[in-house]
């Protein structure tokens, strides 16, 4: 399905600037401006988006308005009136959490200014809020993992009492990543009656908040057979606290996280986690593609899904000296 979109036409008119569509405005030169709400910088993965979509702004000739929200939607919310305020012709961003967007969506929608979301979706029912969403499919991410514990299960049950007990570190609570990772884990491991999640708690996709919760798990739970991260950070942040229980993490207990980050890799090639569901963070380059042709008044596809794979500490020791992120 293609979205028809309306051109955002200008007009120079004795040196001024006017647009003949109304709402945003190309500056005189014709370069895009693009204002970009971030999340935060909670993870690698965030990290490496950042680096992404500034080089790729940057390579696009495209002048990009940039905030961190600190992990806030009233941040970003903030961030995004401003860059109606300032007439941005291109607004992208990557929403906190899913819920609680439509109003600050009409009001970019009513200034005819695009906008575009980028790595997570929001839940609305109004599609016409924004252009396109370029992300992953993070219900296929939580598939891989769990299908790689019905496939291994006998392996990570370390007692062999026949229970595979796993704890879920869960991303930032009301994200799309947490919500679609959590129920295609579940929908996968519903397959293996011995499998079952004994504690599911959010570590914010944070190293710290990982290590934490990993922490509290450890010292209810006498037996632990597999930790499921929803991201590498809060994966690395229970290897901390396995380690500081005096048991091995991938030994005596096996992880499962989701990103593929360096960090996340290494500690895979070592053996410290067992499996990576990949989650591409390098998603500049098709945003800035994206933002060219919606301000050109081309279409675009209303979903661009990213690809990508999986690891096994095999294939992480033979990525890694590749890896750029
Ligand atoms: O997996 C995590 C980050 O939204 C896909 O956010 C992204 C997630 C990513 O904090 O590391």
């Amino acid at each position: 399905m293609k979205k028809t979109l309306i051109a955002l036409c200008t007009l120079a008119v004795g040196g001024m600037s006017l647009s003949a569509c109304g709402g945003s405005e190309a500056a005189d030169d014709g370069s895009i401006t693009m204002g970009f709400a971030q999340v935060g910088a909670e993870s690698g993965w965030r990290t490496a988006n950042t680096t992404s979509i500034q080089d790729s702004a940057e390579e696009a000739g495209i002048d990009l308005k940039f905030s961190d929200a600190q992990q806030k939607q009233e941040n970003q919310i903030k961030s995004i009136r401003s860059y109606i305020q300032q007439k941005v012709d291109v607004i992208a961003f990557s929403p906190v959490v899913e819920t609680g967007w439509d109003a600050v969506l009409q009001e970019a929608k009513r200034a005819k200014i695009p906008v575009v979301l980028t790595d997570r979706a929001v839940d609305t029912e109004d599609t016409s809020l924004y252009v396109t969403f370029i992300g992953s499919d993070f219900v296929e991410e939580g598939e891989k993992a769990g299908q790689w514990l019905v496939d291994n299960a006998d392996a990570s049950d370390v007692d062999k009492d026949g229970a595979v007990n796993v704890v879920e570190l869960q991303g930032t609570t009301g994200s799309a990543p947490a919500i679609d990772r959590k129920k295609g884990f579940e929908d996968k491991i519903a397959a293996d009656s011995t499998i079952k999640i004994t504690e599911s708690q959010t570590g914010d996709f944070t190293r710290d908040g990982g290590k934490q919760v990993m922490e509290a798990f450890l010292q209810s739970n006498p037996k632990i057979d597999v930790v499921y991260a929803h991201n590498d950070d809060m994966g690395l942040g229970a290897i901390e606290a396995i380690k500081a229980a005096g048991k091995k993490p991938g030994t005596d207990i096996k992880i499962i996280t989701v990103d593929a980050v360096k960090d996340g890799m290494t500690a895979l090639a070592a053996g410290e986690i067992n499996f990576i569901v990949e989650c591409s963070p390098l998603l500049g380059p098709q945003l800035m593609d994206v933002a060219e042709k919606v301000v050109a008044g081309e279409e675009v596809p209303d979903r661009i899904v990213t690809e990508e794979t999986t690891f096994t500490p095999e294939q992480a020791a033979e990525a890694l000296p590749d890896r750029k992120y």
